[in-house]
Order: structure tokens, then C-alpha cells, then sequence
């Protein structure tokens, strides 16, 4: 049965990356072993497969295809980004520092400072685009973690100088890949030790499955968060894992629309009186425009913007529009629109949102891959609702 050569291109990755046909039959794709339990043929002697919290051949596809597609040698899967978050967590021990980007997904800053912390680990939040590594990344942090480009606010942070300086003060470093997607970024290349996606944005891209990976090149790191994903138990099904896989097969041709009908929206809002500010880290007006192109090959369907109104003119803005819908999560088919401060990124104080730079009327887009004339249409008609 035929493998995959090495040195593929990524468009090809996506399609053999991490995987070949069944051995048995010659299926081009991997069958769904909707099983929990597999017979053994001694006591205590199986095939390699016990138990499918431990072991499932879909899931190790899925897992195959991520890692390959991050240059990693392993992936770790989970039934969720979240999951996947708490599973790097558990490799720590009471009393142990964590410094984190400031700008992070709602969900990750609750899982931080509602569950872990009161679990002994210490978090501290720093603004890694205005914190010099040095200072950002004291002796004694366990782990540095990471968002580039950040959710809501695309902050770009400087992955190979966070590195360097984690690891001279013996801390590990995973970077949130969920936003780039592995086809513009690949963090394990700059010398991040852990990559973490929520599978359920681009990677997976049809906004049907709700999945989290991990993936390292480091053994020790591999064995350790496999033994964590076993123990805790937060597997994906394995349905999950075959539409994932399915998805990935696409994930090339999407990222290039996302990317390319993003662009012409950021030009169109950019050109918009109503629109006072505009973020986009591909964009020569992003403030780290040149890092984000040292880091990335492009960017896809993420864009954050604010509305020359309003708090209540952001809400008509985002309840006016027809093509885009009003909805969490990002990084499907379909272009979505959201309110952070009221919806992705509630969970933190209002205070804290205000300081990182998250206003009650930033707006952000997932820019899906409809036709780009449809989807600027609607942001027009929907800005003069808000606006009038
Ligand atoms: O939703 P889940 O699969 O558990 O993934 C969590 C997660 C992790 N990391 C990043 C960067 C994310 O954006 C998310 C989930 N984010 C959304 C649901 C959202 O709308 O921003």
C-alpha cells in the first residue's frame, strides 16, 4: 500500500499527510471504528488497540494528518480546543507559573483563572507586543503560553524571541495555531514546543464538529500528554475525527479564499467613513505587520474592526447583516459576525476587556469563502442600519 513521499507540499499534506490507504481493503479513507472495546486474543495480549479511550485507528489518523501538517511528529487529540488546553495544564504542578498572553480567547482566560488557579498554578497576563521577553518571562515560569495572531484583537506576538528566552529559563512554550491554521503558520518551526488548535475552526472548516489537537515534536512532551489524554479521558468521538480528517482535505483551497476575499473586505472597510479602525495582521497597517510576515505565509477570514458608533450601533451592526450570521466561533465555510465583548470574550471583566484593548463595540468577522461581492454588500447595507 502506497505512503506518502516526504517533502510534500502542504496543499498536498493536507490531502496525504499522516495518511494512506487501509491496508485491509485499499479505502482511500480511513473507516470510522465506531468501536469502544476491541477482542483480545490472550489475557492481557491485544493487537496494539485495548480500548478506545486509549487507542481508536480513526483517531490516530486524525492525529497523523495534524502533525504532519505542523511538522510535528505527534498529535494529541481531544473533544475539544478547550480540552486540549486543560490537557497542557495538567503536565503542571501547584505552584507553578504560567505567563500568558493578555489577549486570549474568552474561554482560555476563564479555564486559567476560574479552574487552574484554583488548583495552584499562578497565571500572569502580559502584553507580549509591549513586553520585552526578558522581562515578560520571569526565572522559574513553567510554561509560556501563547495566541498569534490573538482572538479578538489579531496581536502578533514574536514567537521565535518568546522561545528562546522560555527556554533559558527551562519553560516550555505552546502557541494557540487556531486562529493562522498550520497551512499560513507553524509554530513548532520557530521553536514553540507544543502546538494547540480548537479543531473545531479551520482545520476542521464546516462548522459541524467541535474538536481540540496538540502537537509536538518533543517525545517526552508526546508520551507525557498522551498518558494525560488517556487519564482525563477528553476524547473526541470518532465521527469527529473522520469529518476532521474530512475537512483537512480542503483545508489549502479554503485558507486561500478565506484569505483572499478577507483582503478585499479589509480594503472595502478600511475605505468606509463608518469604520474608524481596522485590524488585520497581513494588512501594512497592522502594527506588527512585518513581524506577522517574518511568522506567517497569510492570514484567513479573521477580522476585527470598530464602528464609528456606539456600543447600541455595534449591536444593530452585527443583528442587521444577512449573509454574515450572528454567531460564536469562526473559521467555517460560512461567514460569521460577533460581538466580543458581549459574546466570545464575556467571561472577562470588563475592566480587564477594556484594558487589553477589547472595546464594547469591536466587532470581529470570520470572513467565510461565499462570493466577496455578497458578503461586502451585506456589510454595507448592515452599516447603514447602524449607522444610518
Ligand atoms: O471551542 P473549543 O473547540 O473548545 O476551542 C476553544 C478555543 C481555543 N483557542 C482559540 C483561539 C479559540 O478561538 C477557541 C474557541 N473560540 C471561539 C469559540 C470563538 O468564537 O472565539
Amino acid at each position: 500500500m502506497s505512503t506518502a513521499p516526504k517533502n510534500l507540499k502542504l496543499e498536498s499534506l493536507c490531502i496525504h499527510g499522516g495518511q494512506s490507504p487501509e491496508p485491509i481493503t485499499g479505502a482511500v479513507m480511513p473507516p470510522v471504528f465506531q468501536t469502544s472495546t476491541y477482542a483480545q486474543p490472550g489475557v492481557a495480549r491485544h493487537t496494539g488497540y485495548e480500548y478506545s479511550r486509549t487507542q481508536n485507528p480513526t483517531r490516530e489518523k486524525l492525529e497523523a494528518a495534524v502533525a504532519s501538517l505542523e511538522g510535528a511528529t505527534d498529535g494529541v487529540a481531544f473533544g475539544s480546543g478547550s480540552a486540549a488546553t486543560a490537557a497542557i495544564q495538567h503536565l503542571l504542578d501547584a505552584g507553578d507559573t504560567v505567563v500568558c498572553g493578555d489577549d486570549v480567547y474568552g474561554g482560555t482566560y476563564r479555564q486559567f483563572t476560574k479552574v487552574f488557579s484554583r488548583q495552584g498554578l499562578n497565571y500572569e497576563f502580559v502584553d507580549f507586543t509591549r513586553v520585552a521577553p526578558e522581562d515578560a518571562i520571569g526565572e522559574g515560569t513553567k510554561l509560556v503560553w501563547l495566541e498569534s495572531p490573538t482572538n479578538p484583537l489579531l496581536k502578533v506576538s514574536d514567537i521565535r524571541a518568546l522561545a528562546a528566552r522560555a527556554h533559558a529559563v527551562g519553560a516550555i512554550v505552546a502557541v494557540d495555531n487556531t486562529f493562522a491554521s498550520p497551512f499560513f503558520q507553524q509554530p513548532l518551526s520557530m521553536g514553540a514546543d507544543l502546538v494547540v488548535h480548537s479543531t473545531t475552526k479551520y482545520i476542521n472548516g464546516h462548522s459541524d464538529v467541535v474538536g481540540g489537537i496538540l502537537a509536538t515534536r518533543d517525545a517526552d512532551l508526546a508520551a507525557r500528554l498522551r498518558f494525560i489524554q488517556n487519564s482525563i479521558g477528553a476524547v473526541p468521538g470518532v465521527w469527529d475525527c473522520w469529518l476532521t480528517l474530512r475537512g483537512i482535505k480542503t483545508l489549502a483551497v479554503r485558507m486561500q479564499r478565506h484569505q483572499e476575499n478577507a483582503t478585499k473586505v479589509v480594503d472595502w472597510l478600511i475605505a468606509q467613513p463608518g469604520v474608524t479602525r481596522v485590524w488585520y495582521p497581513m494588512h501594512p497597517s497592522h502594527p506588527q505587520y512585518e513581524l506577522a510576515r517574518s511568522q506567517m505565509t497569510g492570514f484567513g477570514g479573521m477580522v476585527s474592526f470598530e464602528i464609528d458608533g456606539d456600543l447600541a450601533a455595534a449591536e444593530r451592526f452585527c443583528e442587521a447583516t444577512r449573509v454574515f450570521t450572528l454567531a460564536e466561533s469562526l473559521g467555517g465555510v460560512e461567514s460569521l459576525i460577533e460581538l466580543p465583548a458581549a459574546m466570545t470574550h464575556a467571561s472577562i471583566p470588563p475592566d480587564v476587556r477594556r484594558e487589553i484593548g477589547i472595546a464594547d463595540g469591536l466587532v470581529r468577522v470570520s470572513v467565510g469563502i461565499e462570493h466577496v461581492d455578497d458578503l461586502i454588500a451585506d456589510l454595507g447595507q448592515a452599516l447603514k442600519v447602524a449607522l444610518g
